[in-house]
């Protein structure tokens, strides 16, 4: 698209008719949105022509960067070839049924099959049906309770946002709905203090199994985790956390699903986030990085323990989506897979960029406005505190993550704020030098939040 209007013309049309996703329409519409406009590589251009680092790679997704000819010629291929065909009626198309071979090639070995749909929401929403169904075949319909976390994210469907543990999300449209319940995430700097990282993991995890012996664990169907929260704010668990969770899910039978949607396809330095943390789930939930959010694509990988009863017991699974397979998507997914393994992106995150990121996030975490700097592969949070020595945070209603947010937009770089805690997750195409680049200006951008907050008198 070619750029026709001045950014006051984009503004006052999007302020006119444009109800945008998680936004307070009325102030952002006083406000006016920033609009963008080009991507290339690492970087975006705004309508004013102003250079951004985008270290969130959209959102969460553009994982080769921006302006990938292998994907754009995929995309242009298939739309040529054949733009849409359906894969309900006893049908499919070869780039669905390659990208199905291709998905398992990538997964961990206990996955053979793959369930399509549009996105990560529409994934959960499978996610919560096949393991009520499977438990259903099974003769145990009673149980279909799936247990999440709180803070935990998983789409703003009814079932997405019901096994959310966003508690604003609940608020609104009488959430979550009935079969889904929540225990405390594993953070530790929230709930964890004067434990070891260690201890906490056991004790975040023990939550799980005390949730199981309240409920029963014949009612219990599954637990879902992202092996990183994301959207909630990085929250990297500890290194027991995970082993003792997929221990107490073999002991009571119950399932695991692990949503891969921002830990898929390389976040963390391999293919998927539960090889990083050491456990194997039954499900993973997919979107975003399938296809470096070139094109919309989600899905479900169906593990052999679910899949062999599934199909096995054969009957009609009621659940599908017009565009579950859409012949462009999945081509787009195959060339960016395969673009991924070309490139060695995976290995690049776990042997080169992530232990790179992390020292530059050591050094962060000596900066005064720092209480703790997590990272693992190339996703990472900094904890903005108000003393460094107690750990003490800022009275919410300051927005001093927010502060910061505006410091990184004023001076190129795009980095988001959940609350005070600032987040990255960068494209995983990065060079040393861009890496190099994006922590001078977290820096610079943290130094002048800190003036604003000596200024303010807030320290
Ligand atoms: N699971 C996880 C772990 C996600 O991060 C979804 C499911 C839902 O995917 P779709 O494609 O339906 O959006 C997500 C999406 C944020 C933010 O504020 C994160 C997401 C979406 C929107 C905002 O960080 N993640």
């Amino acid at each position: 698209m070619t750029q026709t209007r001045t950014t006051e013309e984009w503004q006052a049309a999007d302020a006119a008719h444009y109800l945008h996703p998680f936004t307070d329409f009325k102030s952002l519409a006083q406000k006016g949105s920033r609009v963008i406009a080009r991507g290339d590589n690492i970087y975006l251009w705004d309508s004013d022509g102003a250079k951004l680092l985008d270290a969130m790679s959209g959102l969460w997704c553009v994982n080769v960067g921006y302006g990938r000819q292998e994907l754009i010629a995929a995309a242009t291929h298939q739309l040529k070839e054949l733009p849409f065909y359906n894969s309900f009626f006893q049908t499919a198309t070869p780039p669905a049924i390659e990208l199905a071979e291709l998905l398992t090639e990538v997964s961990p070995p206990q996955f053979k099959h793959v369930f399509f749909s549009g996105s990560g929401s529409e994934g959960n929403d499978t996610v919560v049906r096949m393991v009520r169904r499977y438990w259903d075949l099974l003769g145990q319909p009673e149980r279909t309770i799936l247990i999440s976390r709180n803070n935990a994210y998983h789409g703003s469907t009814m079932a997405g946002a019901s096994l959310g543990g966003m508690s604003g999300m609940h608020a609104q449209g009488g959430l979550p709905i009935p079969g889904i319940v929540h225990i405390e995430q594993p953070f530790w700097f929230e709930h964890g203090k004067g434990m070891t990282r260690e201890a906490f993991g056991l004790k975040a995890a023990g939550w799980l199994e005390e949730k199981i012996v309240e409920l029963g664990a014949d009612k219990v169907a599954a637990f879902i985790g992202e092996p990183v929260q994301g959207a909630g704010g990085v929250i990297v668990p500890p290194s027991t956390y995970w082993p003792e969770i997929q221990r107490i899910c073999d002991k009571y039978g119950i399932l695991l699903v692990s949503d891969e949607v921002i830990c898929g396809f390389g976040r963390t330095g391999q293919w998927f986030g539960c090889e990083t943390f050491g456990f194997r789930p039954d499900l993973m939930t997919f979107a975003k990085g399938v296809t470096s959010g070139y094109i919309p694509l989600g899905g479900v990988m169906v593990g052999d323990r679910i899949a062999d009863v599934l199909i096995g017991q054969g009957g009609e699974f009621n659940h599908g989506y017009t565009y579950s397979g859409h012949p462009v998507a999945c081509a787009v997914a195959l060339a960016n897979i395969r673009l991924i393994q070309r490139d060695h992106l995976v290995e690049g995150v776990r042997n080169d960029l992530g232990p790179y990121l992390a020292e530059h996030f050591s050094a962060l975490a000596e900066h005064p406005l720092i209480g703790e700097a997590q990272s693992v592969g190339l996703m990472g949070a900094l904890q903005i505190v108000r003393d460094k020595a107690t750990g003490q945070t800022f009275d919410p209603s300051l927005e001093v993550g927010m502060l910061c947010r505006g410091h990184c937009f004023g001076n190129g770089l795009i980095m988001r704020a959940v609350g005070d805690r600032m987040i990255i997750a960068p494209p995983l195409v990065m060079t040393r030098a861009q890496i190099d680049e994006m922590a001078g200006l977290i820096r610079k951008c943290l130094d002048l939040t800190l003036v604003d907050a000596c200024g303010r008198g807030w320290l």
